[in-house]
C-alpha cells in the first residue's frame, strides 16, 4: 500500500510563491489522513504543523500519566487493513508513548512526513476571488496558493492562557501540560503543585502524586471520574480483533459515539431501584466509559442523572478516608457526564497519601502566584514545581488564532462573534473551498476524533473530487442550509442536561468567549447521514462556481 510517488518538495516558481491543489494546516490524526488521501487522488499538496513533528496532541501532551480514553482498538485508524494488522496494540488503553509510536509508524508506512513542514505556522490564509485561491502566508515569510485548504488544527490545539495573576513572578518551574518537556523530569523529593482536575489533571496527579516529595492539587471544579481498568492486550485477543477488524469499524462507524462501547436505550425508572444498582456496578466494575452506556435518559433526565451522580460519589466517599477531603472531591452543582466524564487508575486512593494534600479553591480560591508559590486566601503553599493544566480554548481556539479571510474580506473572527457556524463543521458560507476536519458544529468532543476524521477527510476528498472531474472552481454552503444545520444543531442542544456545566464543551472556560453547546449531539451515525444527504444530488444546497481562469500548479 505504499504511497503514491507523488509530489517531490513543492517548490516556489520564480514570483516566490509556490502553487499547489491542496494546502494541509495541522499534522494530527486529521491531518495525516488528509495529507495520505489526497496524495492518493494525486493532487499536489503541501501540510504545515507547528511541531516539529507528527502526532498533534499527542505530540504535545507528553505529561507523565497522558493516555488516551476509547479503547486503542477504536482509537486509531480504520482506512487501512494493512495497518490495521501489522500494528499491535499492548494495551486496552495505550499512553501517549505508544501513541506515538503508532503515529510514527503510520506516518513511516505512508511516507507523510515528506509532504510537511514543521516548526511552520500558518499565519493567514486569504481566499482570492477572481483568481479561486487560498493564499497562505507562514511565519517562516513563506507564500503558498491553492484552490483548496484544510484545517485539520484540531478541537484541543491552543492551551487556554490561564487567568492566574504573577504567573511570571513564580521563580520555580513553571510548567504547561499541554507543552511538556521531551525529557524525563524529575519529581522526587520536590515540592509540586497542579492547578486543574480535569482529564489532564487527573492524569497528571494520579502519576506524580506517587513520585513527587509533596504534592498539592489546587482543584476548583472537582470532576467525575471512573475507573478504567486498563489491561495489557493478550496476542490471542489482539489476532481476534485483528481478524475482525472491518466488523468492529462498521459497528463504531454506525454507532453515536464512534465506537465499539455499548449504549442503551434504557430509561433509567423504567426498573426497579434494586436493578438500577445492580446496573451501575455492574458499569462501575467493567470500568471506561460503560457507566455512559446503562441508561438511555442520562442526559435528559435530571433527577435520572442525579442519582447516578450520586452513585459515584458514594464510590469516592468509601475510598478516599479523610472525609473532609472525600466531601471536597464530590462533584456537585452540575450533571454528572455535562463535563467530559474522566477514567483513572488510582485517583482517589492517590489521596490517601500522606504526601498528596487537596487544595479546595472553591472554599479557599488563588488569589495570585507568587516568587515562591501559590497564594490562595488562606496562605501561601512554597513549590519547586508548579503544573498548569488548565484546559484549552476548545474547538475555535486554533482556527481564531490566525487570519482566515474569506470571500469580500470577512474574517472568520467576525463569522464567528456570536459563537461558531458552519454546515456539519465542516464548510463556512462565505468562505469558498475551505475545509474543517473535527470543526466545531460537529460531534468533535462527544466522539471518536479518528473516526471523525476519516469521515470529514473522505467527504472533503469527495467533494474536491466532484470539482475537478466537473470542471467547476469552488464550493461552499447556501446561508439557508448552513442556518438549517446550525438550527438543527441547537434544537438538539437545547434539551441537553450538557448545558448545565460550565466547561470548554460550552464555552465557559475562557472569559469572554461565546457561550453555549455548538455541538452537533445527535450522534455519529446520523452525523454520517446528515454528511451524505449534504453530497446527494451534485452538493444541492450549496453555491458552486465553475472555474473562472485555469491556474497552473
Ligand atoms: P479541562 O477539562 O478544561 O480542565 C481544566 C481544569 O483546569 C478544570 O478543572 C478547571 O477548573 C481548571 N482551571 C482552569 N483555569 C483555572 C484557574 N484559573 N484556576 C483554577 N483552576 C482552573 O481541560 P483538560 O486538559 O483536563 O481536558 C481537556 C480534554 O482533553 C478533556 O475534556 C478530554 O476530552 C481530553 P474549572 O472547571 O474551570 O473550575
Amino acid at each position: 500500500m505504499a504511497a503514491t510517488a507523488l509530489p517531490q518538495r513543492s517548490r516556489p516558481a520564480d514570483d516566490g510563491v509556490t502553487r499547489l491543489d491542496v494546502i494541509i494546516v495541522g499534522g494530527g490524526f486529521g491531518g495525516m489522513y488528509a495529507v495520505y488521501k489526497f496524495n492518493k487522488l494525486g493532487l499536489k499538496l503541501q501540510a504545515f504543523e507547528s511541531g516539529n513533528d507528527v502526532g498533534g496532541v499527542w505530540y504535545w501532551n507528553r505529561y507523565p500519566g497522558a493516555r488516551v480514553d476509547l479503547p486503542s482498538i477504536d482509537y486509531s485508524y480504520s482506512f487501512s487493513p494493512e495497518i490495521e494488522q501489522e500494528w499491535t496494540w499492548s494495551e486496552q488503553y495505550a499512553a501517549q508513548p505508544e501513541l506515538l509510536r503508532y503515529i510514527d509508524f503510520v506516518a513511516k508506512r505512508l511516507d507523510l512526513r515528506r509532504h510537511f513542514q514543521f516548526n511552520t505556522r500558518v499565519d493567514s490564509a486569504v481566499w482570492d476571488e477572481d483568481r479561486q485561491l487560498w493564499t497562505v502566508k507562514t511565519n517562516r515569510g513563506d507564500t503558498f496558493e491553492a484552490p483548496f485548504c484544510i484545517m485539520a488544527t484540531g478541537p484541543l490545539s491552543v492551551p487556554k492562557k490561564p487567568e492566574i495573576e504573577g504567573l511570571d513572578r513564580f521563580k520555580g518551574r513553571l510548567m504547561y501540560a499541554a507543552r511538556w518537556p521531551h525529557e524525563p523530569v524529575d519529581f522526587a523529593g520536590k515540592r509540586v503543585g497542579v492547578i486543574g482536575t480535569g482529564s489532564t489533571g487527573i492524569q497528571i496527579v494520579q502519576e506524580v502524586g506517587r513520585q513527587a516529595g509533596e504534592l498539592f492539587v489546587f482543584q476548583r471544579t472537582p470532576s467525575f471520574t471512573m475507573p478504567m481498568r486498563n489491561v495489557p492486550i493478550e496476542p490471542e485477543y489482539m489476532a481476534e480483533v485483528k481478524r475482525h477488524y472491518a466488523g468492529i469499524r462498521e459497528i463504531a462507524r454506525n454507532s453515536a459515539i464512534g465506537g465499539a462501547r455499548p449504549l442503551s436505550t434504557r430509561g433509567f425508572f423504567t426498573v426497579t431501584p434494586g436493578q438500577r444498582l445492580a446496573l451501575l456496578e455492574d458499569s462501575w466494575n467493567q470500568g471506561g466509559l460503560a457507566m455512559l452506556g446503562t441508561f438511555g435518559d442520562l442526559m435528559i433526565n435530571e433527577e435520572a442523572n442525579e442519582h447516578v451522580a450520586e452513585f459515584v460519589r458514594g464510590k469516592i466517599g468509601e475510598v478516599v478516608t479523610d472525609p473532609s477531603t472525600a466531601e471536597s472531591l464530590k462533584p456537585r452543582g452540575y450533571p454528572i457526564f455535562a463535563r467530559r466524564p474522566c477514567l483513572d487508575t488510582g485517583y482517589y486512593e492517590t489521596y490517601n497519601l500522606p504526601n498528596v494534600h487537596l487544595m479546595d479553591c472553591l472554599t479557599d480560591p488563588i488569589l495570585e502566584a507568587t516568587e515562591k508559590g501559590i497564594r490562595t486566601a488562606s496562605g501561601e503553599t512554597e513549590l519547586d514545581i508548579l503544573i498548569l493544566a488548565t484546559g484549552y480554548d476548545g474547538l475555535t481556539g486554533a482556527l481564531l488564532a490566525f487570519d482566515v479571510v474569506g470571500r469580500d474580506g470577512r474574517t472568520i473572527q467576525d463569522k464567528w462573534k456570536n459563537g461558531p457556524r458552519s454546515h456539519l463543521g465542516i464548510m463556512l458560507e462565505g468562505f469558498p473551498n475551505l475545509f474543517m476536519t473535527t470543526g466545531p458544529n460537529g460531534p468533535a468532543a462527544l466522539a471518536n476524533i479518528i473516526r471523525m476524521s476519516e469521515n470529514d477527510v473522505d467527504w472533503i476528498a469527495d467533494a474536491i473530487t466532484h470539482l475537478r472531474k466537473n470542471g467547476l472552481g469552488s464550493i461552499e454552503p447556501s446561508r439557508k442550509i448552513e442556518d438549517d444545520w446550525m438550527e438543527l444543531v441547537h434544537a438538539l442542544a437545547k434539551n441537553s442536561l450538557i448545558n448545565k456545566a460550565k466547561t470548554w464543551w460550552v464555552g465557559a472556560n475562557v472569559e469572554g468567549k461565546p457561550q453555549g453547546l455548538t455541538q452537533f449531539i445527535g450522534g455519529f451515525s446520523k452525523y454520517r447521514e446528515h454528511c451524505a444527504a449534504a453530497a446527494a444530488n451534485g452538493y444541492a444546497g450549496h453555491q458552486i462556481e465553475p472555474v473562472r481562469q485555469a491556474v497552473e500548479v
